[in-house]
């Protein structure tokens, strides 16, 4: 391990780079990186980088979106096939359709679409929100106004939910957050009944139903700082983001809310990245994000949502 660390840390100064990682990537990536987070603070973080190259070990749309932030500097994604079911779910040509028939009857609405998309979409969108932004951004959507919401069902009705706004939501989901067993939830609570349960709200109502807390990973990191005593978290999102929780909150226990089919729910487009291809791309230059004639609509979009 240590030579593959040091190879990846030569490179990465030979190549003058900047590695952003975001939290469900493996935990041997997420401690090479330069900063970890969310989808909301890597973007943000994009913009700031001094160097000239960025290195996003993350899923398709992330990457994307750095380099719509930074057209100038050269961004790199380890796998280009590190793609998200959410995006697969949501063709551009698709959402167009259904925006075309909601205004042939005559409905006043805008569109609000996770950041989980593809430039194309994003390009036809009135706004993008991450978990960690949704709600302020709905607030700026004026009240009269009924809003589309894409690509994500579980997080467009808890989002209803929360700002109490109506909807049209698309019928997409995340392949990671849909699984979780709410039956294996419910059988840990009663072995561990002293813990608090986490969901991410991508997941689907059953589950977030059962727990204590619902917000985005950055909401989860600052809610389990907040908790003084050491206590036991069932955990409901990518289960690599148990090693940023560990890492970050050491007092506590993070236990991750089983799937369907596994123990643990890894997201198997974010584990195409590996300290291999990371190594790779940076010896090769490559792959690249290049510039598509949809990313300038999409910047104007994500720079008013997630930049003002
Ligand atoms: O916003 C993100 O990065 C995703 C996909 C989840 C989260 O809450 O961090």
């Amino acid at each position: 391990m240590a030579d593959i660390y040091d190879e990846i840390l030569a490179l990465k100064e030979r190549e003058n780079a900047t590695i952003l990682a975001h939290y469900y990537q493996e935990g041997e990536i997420q401690e090479l990186a330069d900063v970890t987070g969310d989808s909301l603070k890597l973007a943000r973080a994009a913009t700031e980088v001094d160097t000239g190259t960025i290195v996003f070990c993350g899923v398709h749309f992330m990457a994307e979106t750095a380099k719509m932030l930074n057209p100038e500097k050269r961004v790199l994604l380890p796998d280009l096939r590190a793609g998200c079911s959410l995006a697969d779910s949501c063709p551009a040509p698709a959402l167009a359709k259904l925006q075309a028939k909601l205004r042939g009857e005559g409905r006043r609405f805008q569109t609000v679409t996770y950041i989980n998309s593809t430039a194309a979409v994003k390009a036809i969108s009135d706004w993008i929100v991450t978990s960690g932004n949704a709600e302020q951004v709905i607030r700026r959507v004026p009240e009269d106004t009924e809003i589309l919401f894409a690509p994500d069902k579980h997080l467009g009705s808890y989002l209803q939910g929360v700002t109490g706004r109506s909807m049209i939501l698309w019928d997409g989901s995340c392949m990671v957050h849909e699984v979780f067993s709410v039956i294996d939830l419910i059988r840990a609570k009663r072995r561990m009944p002293a813990a608090l349960t986490l969901a991410h709200p991508e997941c689907p109502v059953n589950i977030r139903e059962q727990s204590d807390f619902v917000g985005g990973t950055e909401a989860m990191i600052r809610f389990v700082e907040d908790q003084a005593e050491p206590t036991d978290f069932l955990v409901a999102t990518e289960a690599n983001m148990l090693w940023q929780l560990e890492n970050k909150v050491p007092r506590h226990r993070y236990h991750p809310v089983p799937g369907i089919t596994c123990a643990c729910n890894k997201c198997p487009h974010m584990a195409r990245n590996t300290l291999e291809t990371l190594r790779d791309c940076l010896k090769n230059g490559g792959p690249e994000i290049l510039w598509k004639p949809e990313f300038g609509p999409a910047t104007e979009v994500l720079r008013r949502s997630l930049l003002s």
